[in-house]
């Protein structure tokens, strides 16, 4: 599989909840490297932008409140198939569909504050760490475990 890289935002009530370093701790022991990471309040329009494709949802308002309601904590991922790797661990949308074992299956219980935002392909994850990364935020580094992982 190719080498990419995907964009993962930790939700507001993430952080409240104190559990940012277990989830990060279950994409870090999936194999990711993390190349990209701060916490970040996000402004109205670029909560708007992002979730541009759900703009004539009827929970469209719902969902940029929630999101622009307390810190997220903004990553950016690298491993082989990255985009579709990254999908599998966080579970389905709604945490009634989720899996036991998929972060969204263990951690959430309402579709608006399902926890996690994942890109959902490469062309996403590209316009998506676009909007949330500047280029100098992107950090390379050699990884010695990439033979075992
Ligand atoms: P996902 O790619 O899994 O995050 O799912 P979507 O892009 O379909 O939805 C983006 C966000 O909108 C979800 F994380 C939560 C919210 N949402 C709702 O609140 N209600 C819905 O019926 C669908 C999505």
């Amino acid at each position: 599989m190719a080498l990419e890289r995907t964009y993962a935002m930790l939700k507001p009530g993430v952080l409240p909840r104190r559990i940012v370093g277990e989830i990060i701790s279950r994409i870090e022991r999936k194999g990711f490297s993390i190349v990209g990471l701060k916490i970040m309040r996000i402004p109205r329009e670029l909560a708007e932008r992002h979730y541009a494709e759900h703009k004539d949802k009827p929970f469209f308002g719902e969902l940029v409140e929630y999101i622009t309601s307390g810190p997220v904590v903004a990553m950016v991922l690298e491993g082989e198939g990255a985009v579709k790797m990254l999908r599998l661990l966080c579970g389905a949308t709604r945490p009634e569909d989720a899996l036991p074992g998929t972060i969204r299956g263990d951690y959430a219980m309402h579709t608006n504050f399902n926890i996690i935002h994942a890109s959902d392909s490469p062309e996403a994850a590209a316009r998506e760490i676009g909007l949330f990364f500047r280029p100098e935020e992107l950090v390379e580094w050699s990884d010695g475990n990439k033979d075992w992982i």
